[in-house]
């Protein structure tokens, strides 16, 4: 399963929150070329079914808790995001569903690159065979 967890560089004030932060490159393995969250989802409701051809993304969830479902046409595994502080880094070619645990939790995503609808499959037969070739 290409993913790794990362922990997000971040700074607590005392009594007066945090702040966290990256930058493309240097704590990223790609230059962000777009940025993106999706908010307002209600608890239990699910996101994405579909994998991505050549992108690359961070994603994290400041606010909330959203479990992301990764599956590499062999195995699934579940990762709760709940933190500020970590994100999930994502090569290409996994089939991904993102699970709403929590209502008006926001997940943040940093992109490798700008929108493409032809880099998506969304179909998850035709993703086991972009696996298979
Ligand atoms: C992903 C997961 C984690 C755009 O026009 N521009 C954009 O940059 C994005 C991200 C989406 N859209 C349009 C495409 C669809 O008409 O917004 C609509 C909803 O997108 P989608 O159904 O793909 O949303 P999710 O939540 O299933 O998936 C999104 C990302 O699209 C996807 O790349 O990896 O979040």
């Amino acid at each position: 399963m290409k993913y790794s967890i990362i922990n997000i560089k971040t700074i607590e004030a005392e009594q007066c929150g945090r702040i966290s932060f990256f930058e493309g490159l240097h704590d990223l393995p790609f230059e962000i070329k777009r940025i993106y969250y999706i908010s307002g989802v209600p608890e239990g409701k699910m996101r994405g079914f579909h994998a991505h051809k050549t992108l690359q993304q961070l994603l994290f969830c400041p606010y909330g808790e959203i479990e992301i479902i990764l599956d590499s046409g062999e195995d699934r595994e579940h990762i709760i995001l709940n933190r500020p502080d970590q994100g999930i880094l994502l090569t290409s070619g996994l089939w991904r569903e993102m699970l709403w645990k929590k209502s008006d939790s926001v997940l943040c995503v940093a992109a490798s690159d700008f929108y493409d609808p032809e880099d998506y499959i969304r179909d998850y037969d035709r993703f086991l065979a972009f696996r298979k070739s």
